[in-house]
């Protein structure tokens, strides 16, 4: 009988994290393994998968020569059946370990399957909470408790009061918790716009190129040209380098869209983030120091801080309270699949074409691109929040269900009814021309409410809001949008919502 197996899952990439804590290098042993099922449960962007797999195999090296014993297997190795439970059950049998370790996972689906693992097997199974967050799941379910409503700004103070983080003397810096309403000026396209740092892939990746490559060809997305980082290093540097280079601009342009640029003044981080190359906590006190050191404004830091302890844990928060119905959710009763073109990018609408576009190519969009354009759009032309969630979960590199579910089906779909956000984030092509310089190059015109050649968005717009007006005429916040389509001449509504029609029609036809 050997020790231990601790088992490290791909996004638990950090040394601290919780199942090598007390363990005994001498006896136990580390396992980790590129499985096809993680792979393949839903066919994720090649890109993505060369990341985790790559940032996997470094550091499996960096936990060698910190002295553990790591068992590695390879996908060549785990074949094409493999999966995280047969591969525990060949260690169990090759070893008999004296129990297994492992960090409770990012997943509900592997949740389940590690609490079953000890019955399976009939060997003691210890889940260790996952502790590089800033709030564990208790703290919030405490906080979420007895409340009426769950706004994130709240959530988000608390956040600020518990980390200290751009605090004096219990207030928050600058007298303002929030300066979002500073944080929404357009883009233009003669800013100096800053790149996120590029790597060039070391052997190990090549290595992984190749084998994604060989056993993923039909997978979604570009594998190269692939830049980025695969270790903790690296993503310092990644970060050091956004700090230096584009956080002062972050908050001004935060909302912005340009043609051309997929990165524009975001920090691209979450990759990193994601699987612990980077600690949350730990990037938001560097942002901070340099506000306080007088390097960038207090809107940048403060809106950069929100997203990371505000979105991210709330999100995270919101996940664990809910699952396993969560998932389910579908207010709006939406059914529609996925529109082909989210595969492609082929189709008119330039927007649309330009985030799908960049999609494929780095697996990357920012948020306003996955909020307002393929969300927004999905939401408007009715598509199934479930088939929408299976989509965001494989073209990002950053998306893990805890995170990418609650962005999707509660932020940008409505789909759980209002829990997360206080209203659908719909917006006309007015809006979307307002941000962006796409509509310039559309072969649509944003500034037609109806018609072949309008501008989609306008009519599916206030077709959304005549479909669900049982639904959405009593929020507050809503209640101007009504107004406005209730003054509107009898010709004209008919005329927008046969427009709607029409192309949801030649939707169908197409999907
Ligand atoms: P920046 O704009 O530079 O923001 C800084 C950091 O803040 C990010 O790295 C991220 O860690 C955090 N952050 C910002 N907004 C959010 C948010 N809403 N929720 C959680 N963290 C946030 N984020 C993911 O990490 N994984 C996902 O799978 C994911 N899916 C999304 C799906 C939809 C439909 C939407 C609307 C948003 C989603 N987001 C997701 C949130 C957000 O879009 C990304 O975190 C962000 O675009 C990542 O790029 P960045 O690192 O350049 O972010
Ligand atoms: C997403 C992913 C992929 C593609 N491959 C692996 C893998 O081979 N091995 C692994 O340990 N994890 C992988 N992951 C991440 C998991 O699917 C899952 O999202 C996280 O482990 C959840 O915590
Ligand atoms: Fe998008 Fe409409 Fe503008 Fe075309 S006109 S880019 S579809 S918002």
């Amino acid at each position: 009988m050997t020790g231990r197996l601790i088992l490290v899952l791909g996004d638990q990439l950090t040394p601290a994290i919780s199942a090598l804590r007390g363990a005994d290098k001498a006896r136990d042993v580390v396992v980790m393994c590129e499985v096809a099922e993680e792979a393949t449960y839903v066919r994720h962007h090649k890109k993505k998968i060369a990341f985790i797999l790559s940032s996997m195999r470094h550091f499996a090296d960096e936990l060698r020569a910190a002295g553990w014993t790591v068992d590695y297997h390879t996908l060549g190795e785990t074949g094409a059946s493999g999966s995280f439970t047969t591969e525990v059950e060949h260690w169990i049998e090759r070893s008999r370990p004296a129990g297994i370790v492992v960090t409770s996972p990012g997943e509900w689906r592997l949740l389940e399957m590690a609490r079953g693992w000890q019955n399976q097997f009939g060997v003691a199974v210890d889940i260790r909470a996952d502790d590089r967050f800033i709030c564990s799941e208790t703290e919030f379910s405490a906080w979420a408790e007895d409340r009426k409503q769950l706004r994130m700004e709240d959530f988000y103070r608390e956040m600020r009061r518990k980390t200290g983080l751009l605090m004096e003397a219990g207030e928050p810096c600058g007298s303002r918790w929030n300066f979002d309403h500073d944080n929404r000026k357009p883009a233009r396209p003669d800013l100096l716009m800053p790149r996120p740092l590029r790597f060039e892939p070391d052997q190990i990746t090549r290595d992984v190129l190749g084998l994604v490559e060989q056993r993923f060809p039909d997978h979604f997305g570009d594998l190269e040209p692939f830049w980025f980082g695969v270790t903790r290093a690296q993503a310092e540097q990644a970060l050091t380098h956004f700090i230096g280079t584009t956080l002062g601009r972050f908050g001004d342009f935060q909302d912005a869209m340009l043609d051309g640029e997929a990165f524009l003044y975001h920090s691209v981080l979450s990759v990193y983030l994601n699987v612990g190359l980077l600690d949350p906590l730990d990037v938001c006190r560097r942002a901070e120091a340099a506000y306080r050191s007088g390097r960038v404004p207090l809107n940048a830091a403060e809106g950069f801080i929100r997203q990371i302890i505000g979105w991210r844990e709330y999100v995270r928060g919101i996940y664990w309270l809910k699952m396993p119905e969560y998932v389910e959710q579908n207010y709006f009763n939406q059914k529609r699949p996925v529109p082909e073109f989210y595969w492609t990018g082929d189709t008119p609408m330039a927007c649309l074409r330009a985030a799908i576009g960049q999609t494929r190519r780095e697996a990357y969009a920012h948020h306003i691109q996955r909020l307002m354009l393929t969300g927004n759009f999905a939401l408007l032309a009715g598509v199934s929040p479930q088939a929408l969630h299976e989509w965001y979960l494989l073209v990002y590199a950053d998306a893990y269900e805890w995170v990418e579910l609650p962005n999707t089906l509660g932020m940008s779909q409505f789909a759980d009814g209002g829990l997360l956000a206080s209203k659908p984030y719909v917006a006309s092509g007015a809006y979307i021309n307002r941000m962006s310089d796409y509509c310039k190059g559309c072969r649509y015109d944003v500034t037609k409410p109806h018609g072949e050649d309008a501008c989609p968005f306008n009519a599916l717009y206030w077709a959304f809001l005549a479909r669900h007006r049982e639904k959405l005429a009593g929020n507050p916040r809503m209640a101007q949008m009504y107004r406005t389509w209730d003054k509107l001449s009898g010709e004209r509504r008919g005329l927008t919502l046969a427009s709607a029609e029409a192309f949801l029609g030649e939707l169908d036809g197409i999907t």
